[in-house]
């Protein structure tokens, strides 16, 4: 450490939780398996835990104002519906805490050109059209950065697509931490893992479910009824084997794979233990009772969701409340940033 840092007390790292989820649809089974069910047992463990309804992100791609407000207000609702507890973590919209845009544009400053063009969560969303996509879209990532470090947060928990963002973030530390001789910002250590960290669509299984996708039976939405879930998944993609007992027989079977993962994951089981239930039945047998624990699972989330949802001030009040405890971290880090690279 060079004598820049010497004793800085924020730059003794904690053991914090830092994640988000954009407001940009309605949110998928995919996001509550991959992130948020993971946000809600992070805050039980040895963590100070923040989360964060990451709007700054959604508009990377256009959006309706009045939908972003009204999908800001159902994500949060989500979360705690899911079990986040505003007592234990902090919730707020990213929009109103300055720090995030303000310590996005210092690593849009560290970040290289090459590394961004590496991304491949770029490349996929701008698709063909990329001479057209926003600038921002294309900085994501030093916003999700700056999201992450602006709390010194040490963990991160994600689903599996994000994996490579997060390395981003930790090569923006270091190079930070490089080039102005410090020790200030942590090296984030991504929580990845579980049988669902990558959740498939259900019409292909080499696709990610997504809130984008442009056709809904690709995904169960945390809003959809007991009829639409049983439906998406009776219209779910299979091939025509039986079920295995092992592992191994799921490989090169990307839908069955992904049923698979799903029933364990809703059931906090391993894929093997499952396999050792369901192995020799056909999808036929197997679907209904993948339909019986998707609907026990998420028909009490959305039913406290559209609860939450009748009390609006209620819901602004406590993402305002978050807003201000996010900003009591946040701001002397930023401060902190400034004083290290210059300016102020
Ligand atoms: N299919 C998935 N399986 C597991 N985890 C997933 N996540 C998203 N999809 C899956 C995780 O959910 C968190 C929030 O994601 P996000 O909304 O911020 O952005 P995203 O990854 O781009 O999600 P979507 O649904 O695909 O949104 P759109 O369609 O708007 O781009 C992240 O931790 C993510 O890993």
């Amino acid at each position: 450490m060079s004598k820049a840092s010497k004793p800085a007390p924020i730059g003794k790292f904690k053991k914090r939780v830092f994640s988000g989820v954009q407001p940009s649809g309605g949110l998928t089974l995919g996001n509550y398996l991959g992130a948020i069910k993971r946000f809600v047992q992070m805050q039980d463990d040895d963590f100070e835990t923040i989360y964060c309804v990451v709007d700054l992100h959604a508009i990377t791609v256009w959006q309706n104002p009045k939908i972003l407000r009204q999908n800001s207000r159902e994500l949060a609702a989500s979360f705690i519906a899911s079990g986040l507890d505003p007592t234990k973590s902090i919730l707020f919209n990213q929009s109103a805490v300055p720090a995030h845009a303000q310590l996005g544009w210092v690593f849009n400053c560290v970040a290289r050109m090459g590394w961004m063009q590496r991304m491949t969560q770029f490349k996929d969303k701008a698709g063909k059209n990329a001479q057209n996509a926003s600038l921002g879209l294309f900085g994501y990532p030093a916003l999700m950065a700056a999201d992450i470090l602006a709390y010194h947060a040490t963990h991160v928990p994600v689903g599996d697509d994000q994996k490579q963002h997060l390395e981003l973030t930790r090569d923006i530390a270091i190079k930070f931490n490089h080039d102005y001789e410090v020790d200030f910002f942590p090296i984030t250590e991504p929580v990845i893992g579980g049988p669902a960290a990558r959740v498939m669509s259900l019409r292909d299984g080499t696709k990610k479910m997504s809130k984008s996708d442009p056709s809904d039976l690709s995904r169960i939405n945390m809003t959809d009824n007991s009829d639409l879930i049983a439906n998406k998944i009776k219209k779910a993609k299979t091939d025509q084997h039986g079920l295995p007992s092992e592992p191994k027989g799921l490989e090169g079977r990307a839908e069955a794979q992904n049923l698979v993962s799903i029933y364990a994951a809703l059931g906090n089981e391993s894929i093997e233990n499952v396999l050792k239930e369901i192995g020799g039945k056909q999808f036929s047998e197997f679907k209904p009772m993948l339909v019986e624990r998707a609907i026990e699972v998420l028909s009490p989330i959305s039913r406290e969701m559209a609860r939450l949802m009748q009390d609006i001030p209620q819901l602004d009040k406590l993402l305002d409340d978050g807003a201000l405890k996010a900003n009591l971290i946040s701001e002397p880090i930023l401060q902190k940033t400034f004083d290290i690279i210059g300016v102020r």
